[in-house]
């Protein structure tokens, strides 16, 4: 008890209830939908990431039946939010998710389009522009319904493996039931700077969204895929072990894992209590997930417990608008949008498709978390309730004022952007780069420590709903004009050395950099 009268002394600015902060609707210029009908019902999302190397982030937004659109931030920073649509070589249909990762690791920044049909990658070229790379790249690409990904370097890689989700066999009848095409691990073919030929991840049970992450901090990513129990036939969630030079296997029952069967849709991971071992939080239709380790610790089994009820995010019924039918849930993400030091989470709603058993007026969730580690609900307080059929999302700072900015990718409906307008306390960004292939440090864990008060983030590519931000990973701070950071790079077995950073900037961390510099 002692250390956490500590921990609540190190935070003054704490009160009851989070600060609640501001998000203004501001169109900014985009103009972009997600479209379709049933192969379309699924998917929609956003990559945020830096296209050109101006430090303003940028947006690629999947289109499904429309084309898919980059738009280049050319808004003034601190102030509102403004992109530009540029013809950047992206503009391919039936784009079901787009996710942004530096393949080919020269910094230049590549993607993923998923696809109902051919999955591409695309090598990024500077300036925001981009070229397909299947046919130089080895990346055979399907002709599935897309709708997951995830990617790491696996140890002494030279080039990453991805992992990509595949939904519903489209030319199968839908009755029955059961009719899921297989999902696929891209491994580097040694030595040669491209994908091996993919190999099948049997069985496969409709997977909407994956995540290599370190659950038991064991210095390697193993495979978490979220499924929809709604078009599989015996099936569950996974989670694959990914062991260097062996063929992926799934966790089994005698190693502890646990059979779950949800409508999984999004997958977020944050360690909420900074222990090494991160909580997964799941959304589903009705009432979304919290698992925590069952028994953390080394050598710990994947045995989770679900705390989505006591922390207050089951986020299960609208809160706000008056229809009391259950929610569906989709794109996650744990961020600090209030800057106190306390990550919050962020869910993007909406009916799959006149499903009339669940809500039709389902807003976007904003869950700021407490002091005791409760979450409070404040999407309609915030601004951020939309009722438009939710499905990707990002938070992310599109102005570089320190303070998440969010925009959300609707099913037939327009992207909506929102200016997080404060108040937010002190923050500062961690962007990390590391010699060799992985250039981005994808696997690396950042800690941050103000007083008594840790975070630590391990730094992925995956996840959440047909999206993901690739930029400076955000901290807030409370009142602390600075904060102690240190790194654990990809690969090591012990972190760097604790360095003092001022907030209010964004820090360049150089694994082969005498220090770290503000950007
Ligand atoms: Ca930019
Ligand atoms: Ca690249
Ligand atoms: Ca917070
Ligand atoms: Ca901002």
């Amino acid at each position: 008890m002692k250390a956490l009268a500590l921990a609540l002394i190190a935070l003054p600015a704490l009160a009851d209830e989070p600060v609640v902060p501001k998000f203004v609707a501001e169109q900014a210029g985009v103009t972009a939908s997600y479209t379709g009908e049933w192969e379309q019902m699924v998917g929609g999302g956003v990559a945020v990431f830096d296209c050109d190397g101006d430090r303003k982030l940028d947006m690629v937004i999947a289109g499904g039946t429309s084309p898919a659109s980059l738009w280049k931030n050319d808004g003034t920073p601190g102030k509102e939010l403004h992109f530009s649509n540029i013809k950047a070589g992206v503009e391919e249909t039936g784009v079901s998710g787009v996710w942004p990762i530096d393949i080919d690791g020269d910094g230049i920044r590549d993607l993923v389009m998923l696809r109902v049909g051919e999955d591409v990658v695309m090598k990024g070229l500077g300036g925001c522009r981009f070229r397909r790379a299947n046919e130089d790249w080895g990346f055979q690409g399907g002709d599935g319904w897309s709708t997951a990904f995830s990617a790491t370097f696996e140890p002494g890689a030279d080039w990453p493996t991805l992992a990509v989700g595949d939904y519903i066999d489209r030319t199968q009848d839908m009755e029955p039931w059961g009719s899921c095409t297989d999902n696929h691990l891209y491994r580097p073919e040694p030595g040669a700077h491209r994908f091996a030929p993919p190999l099948p991840l049997k069985p496969s049970y409709c997977a909407l969204s994956m995540l290599f992450t370190d659950w038991n901090h064991s210095g390697r990513a193993s495979l978490r895929v979220s499924n929809d129990r709604e078009y599989y036939l015996g099936g569950q969630e996974q989670l694959w072990h990914l062991d260097p030079g062996q063929p992926p296997r799934l966790y089994t029952e005698a190693e502890g894992w646990q059979r779950l069967r949800i409508w999984g849709m999004g997958i977020a991971e944050a360690d909420l209590n900074a222990d090494g071992y991160p909580e997964f939080f799941l959304t589903s239709m009705a009432d979304s997930k919290l698992q925590t380790l069952a028994a953390p610790g080394p050598d710990a089994k994947p045995v989770y417990k679900d705390v989505a009820f006591v922390k207050g995010v089951t986020a299960h019924r609208p809160y706000t608008g008056g229809d009391k039918r259950p929610s569906t849930g989709w794109h996650a993400q744990f961020e600090d949008v209030n800057n106190d030091g306390l990550t919050d989470l962020f869910v993007a709603k909406g009916n799959v498709w006149d499903m009339p058993d669940f809500a039709q007026e389902d807003p976007n969730n904003l869950l700021l978390q407490r002091a005791d580690g409760t979450f409070a609900e404040a999407g309609d307080k915030a601004g951020v309730a939309s009722m438009l059929t939710g499905r990707g999302a990002a938070l992310a700072d599109l102005n570089g004022d320190g303070a998440l900015d969010l925009v959300v990718v609707n099913r037939n409906g327009p992207a909506e952007i929102w200016r997080n307008t404060g108040p937010v306390a002190n923050w500062v960004g961690i962007d990390l780069t590391e010699p060799g292939p992985n250039r981005d440090a994808i696997g690396a864990v950042i800690e941050v420590r103000t007083g008594d008060h840790l975070q630590r983030r391990e730094v992925t590519v995956g996840g959440g709903q047909g999206g993901g931000v690739l930029a400076p990973i955000h901290f807030g701070l409370g009142q602390a004009a600075e904060a102690e950071v240190r790194v654990t790079w990809p690969g090591d077995a012990a972190p760097g050395d604790w360095v003092a950073l001022g907030a209010g900037s964004v820090w360049q961390i150089d694994k082969a950099a005498a220090a770290p510099v503000k950007e």
